[in-house]
Formats: structure tokens, sequence, C-alpha cells
């Protein structure tokens, strides 16, 4: 029997669990906590490969950049920093399902974490960038997302089953990669590629030449391979790796899908592109009792 969890069965966020004093998180020294919010812990990560910070809330990375970089993530100045709620930008954790649940419509979206607290687990720093580890557990499910920060930028998620029945897991690492301007990107390697077209009746297509933004695109890739965002008018090439992951979503909501986006302003779909290391649909992944699926992107700044 294969399960799919039916509601929040171990109840309750966990935002106040948490000795969220940096003394008792022991941060290596290029790790603090900000002090905006002392309740709203973000880690920000100033090392001297790269400056990052990674909100517990959703166990987010909200930017990203190597040190001698501008920004490589796109974060909404529009974005919602509270409990129960995801933030629109940087790398969201759509986790166990991928946008709507496959059998019950009064799931939310993106699966059950993005709006919560996880546990954090640690923090290690070396001479290539900082390691934190964060982990989450709603009813069987087990997760454990690491963030490597440093010249490059790599998130892993692992789905552990610690059930005695098979679980099916979909899910995605919804990146938010900022552009100078959407019409002025082309997405590579997908040339030849089969996709699954949801803007408007879902249908299949294949790709042809390079993704170029001029109108909505939400579309799933069959590809598993990496792939590159160049943008011409910064003269950027960002790297996109991944594995554990047969889907690769390209997504930009366009005019009229960004202004019903309230935590998005109404000209925010001109400065991103989502590039998301997925398992969408049906290659949603069974996970055998005492197995682990690990879902990893990698992003670094072409030379
Ligand atoms: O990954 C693409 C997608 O599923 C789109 O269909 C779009 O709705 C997007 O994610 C954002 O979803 P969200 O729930 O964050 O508004």
């Amino acid at each position: 029997m294969w399960f799919w969890l039916n509601g929040w069965t171990d109840g309750k966020m966990n935002a106040g669990n948490h000795n969220f004093t940096p003394a008792a998180m022991n941060l290596p020294a290029s790790v603090r906590l900000s002090e905006i919010d002392p309740s709203y812990p973000v880690f920000e990560i100033d090392h001297p490969t790269c400056v990052a910070r990674v909100a517990l809330h959703g166990a987010h990375v909200m930017s990203w950049r190597p040190v001698d970089e501008e920004e490589v993530l796109y974060l909404s100045p529009d974005a919602v920093f509270r409990e129960g709620k995801a933030i629109r930008g940087g790398i969201p954790v759509c986790w166990p399902w991928f946008n709507a649940h496959p059998a019950d419509a009064s799931q939310p979206s993106h699966g059950l974490v993005r709006g919560r607290f996880w546990e954090f687990l640690g923090a290690v720093e070396d001479v290539r960038g900082v390691t934190l580890r964060f982990g989450i557990r709603v009813g069987i499910w087990n997760a454990e997302l690491t963030v490597r920060a440093g010249e490059e930028l790599e998130v892993a998620l692992e789905s552990r089953n610690v059930s005695e029945v098979p679980i099916v897991v979909s899910g995605a690492l919804h990146t938010y990669l900022g552009v100078s301007d959407i019409s002025q990107v082309r997405v590579v390697n997908l040339d030849g590629c089969t996709y699954l077209d949801t803007v408007g009746v879902p249908e299949m297509r294949k790709q042809k030449g390079d993704v170029v933004f001029d109108r909505e695109v939400d579309r799933i890739y069959d590809i598993s391979s990496s792939i590159l965002l160049v943008d011409d008018l910064s003269g950027r090439t960002i790297l996109i790796e991944k594995s554990g992951s047969p889907s690769t979503v390209v997504w930009n909501p366009w005019a009229e899908k960004a202004a019903a986006l309230a935590d998005l302003p109404d000209e925010g779909y001109l400065k991103f592109c989502c590039i998301e290391a997925a398992i969408a649909n049906d290659r949603a992944e069974i996970v055998l009792p005492g197995a682990t699926h690990v879902l990893m992107t990698r992003i670094s700044v072409e030379e």
C-alpha cells in the first residue's frame, strides 16, 4: 500500500519549540542570527566565499551570491515572512508533493513544509563555505534539508521513509533566479525535450531551441540533466545542476498572474525566472520503508 498524508497528522507548527540564541545554536564564526526579529530566525552567512541568508521558516534560502558577484536569487520585496505562509522568492521547499495533492484537493499546493518552522540541526564551516542542516517531521513524513553555501549553492532534500509502508514523494526546490529583464533571458539545454505545458489546457509538447519568455510560461520538462540560464543583458550565465530529479519546472507568471499575487509587485515578474529541480506528477518517487530519496540542486555562476 502507498501512503499519502491526509492532513497535519502531528498538528501544530513548532516556532515556539526552539532556543534561538546563537550560543545554544553553536554557530560557526561566519554565521550569525539576524537581529531584525528575534522570533523569526534568519541565518546570515558572511563567508570568504559567499554571502547568503537562510530562514528557519521553510528552511528557506532567501539570498545567495558568491563574494564577487551580484545577488543570484530573486526575493520579492512584497514577500510575507509569517508562519503558515510561503516566502515568495529564494528557494521554497515544496514537499512531500509538487503542486496540487494528487488525491485530495483540500490539501495545500506544493506540500506541507513551506510555511512551517523547521528544526535547526546544526551548522559547520570550512574553507569551501558553510553547511546548514534542517529537519522536519509531519506525521510519517521525515525530511532533512542541507544547504551548502560557498562559491556554489547546493541544496539537498532527503525524504526519509521511517514508516513500514512505501510512501510516494514528489516536490520541488522551487528556485527563483534573478534576471535583468525576463524578455532578454534564455534557458538552454532543453532543445528536443518533451514537456507538459500547463498554461491553459495541459498539453504535451516538444521544445524547439531555447526557452524564451514573452508570455506566461509554466512547464514541466522531462529532463534530469543540467541546464543553463543565459542572461544576455547582464552577460551572466547560471548553471543549474541537479540529481534525484526527473523533472525540471520552468515558470514565469507574466503580467496578469503576477498582478494577482499579493506578495509580488505587479512588475516583479520581469525580474525572475523559476527553474526548479523537481519530481512532478507521474514521476513521483516510491520510497520504500527504511529508504531515503535525495533531491538536489546546485547553482553556480559560470565564468
Ligand atoms: O512550479 C510552478 C508552479 O506550480 C506554478 O504553477 C505557479 O503557480 C507556481 O508554482 C507558484 O506557486 P505558489 O503556490 O508559490 O504561488
